[in-house]
């Protein structure tokens, strides 16, 4: 019972209330916090699951239609018929009209998607067996993140998603993300910005998003990487320009590249 009442408020109540990270019985997509997500939804929800639906009815239809028609007391002497053009012709027109109608609005967002925007930051995310890297190149930063043990967790951070350093960024503000591995491939994933991009060793990934609202997102390594492939979460903080500003100042010190970097910038700025 318990059970079914979860499976129940997780389809209606998972999409508004618990936005941001995957919940218990949970059907669907995690609420969309940029405009790319909010597309891929839409695309979901509206074209293909109407056509999914209507597929499934209408062979379902078929099937019950010809076991109850054809059945052997109500059609003794079967048709011998194993040609009809009509019906072939249009059983391959119409499915591939179907690709079609469902082709045209993907490839317009997967376009969407990779035409990268004029960034305001740009963060580099690192895959390492099994924890992520990450860079701000444009503030000298760098920094590990890895995922907090079960015993470790604080009140109010998700089993197998916190992390002790959580990737911080301005809301509203469009940030490209270089991914790359350093052992095997991984993949940097996020849900709730419609984001998923494979990092591969020796090789430079680019995505981008925009996060519309201030908060914790959740992800996580979306390609098999080893045995500890599920304990490779990625964390976003999304915060306004002031507290983004408030982390930098920290982060620069705290996270500062290493001593040699650094007199090298000075140098160079000198
Ligand atoms: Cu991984």
């Amino acid at each position: 019972m318990k059970k079914i009442f979860y499976i129940f408020t997780g389809i209606f109540i998972s999409q508004n209330a618990f936005a941001n990270q995957p919940v218990d019985w949970q059907l669907g997509f995690q609420k969309a916090a940029s405009e790319s997500m909010r597309e891929i939804v839409a695309f979901h929800d509206k074209l293909l699951l109407p056509i999914i639906i209507a597929i499934s009815v209408f062979v379902l239809f078929l099937m019950l239609y010809a076991c109850v028609r054809f059945r052997a007391s109500a059609n003794p002497n079967p048709s011998k018929r194993t040609h009809n053009v009509t019906v072939e012709v249009l059983w391959t027109l119409i499915p591939c009209l179907i690709l079609i109608v469902m082709a045209v609005p993907s490839f317009k967002i997967l376009y969407k998607q990779d035409t990268i925007p004029k960034a305001d930051l740009t963060i580099k995310a690192i895959g390492y067996q099994w924890y992520w890297g990450y860079e701000y190149p444009d503030e000298n930063i760098i920094f590990d993140s890895y995922m907090i043990e079960e015993k470790d967790l604080k009140a109010n951070q998700p089993r197998l998603l916190a992390v002790d350093n959580e990737v911080v960024v301005p809301v509203d503000k469009v940030v490209k993300v270089l991914i790359t591995a350093n052992d095997v491939l991984h993949a940097w994933a996020l849900p709730s910005f419609g984001v998923k991009r494979d990092a591969v060793p020796g090789r430079i990934n680019e995505t981008w998003f925009k996060a519309e609202k201030v908060g914790t997102y959740y992800g996580q390594c979306s390609e098999l990487c080893g045995i500890k492939h599920a304990f490779m979460p990625i964390t976003v903080r999304v915060v306004s320009d002031e507290d983004y500003e408030e982390w930098l100042s920290e982060a620069r010190v705290k996270f500062a590249k290493e001593e040699i970097e650094n007199d090298k910038l000075k140098l160079a700025s000198k």
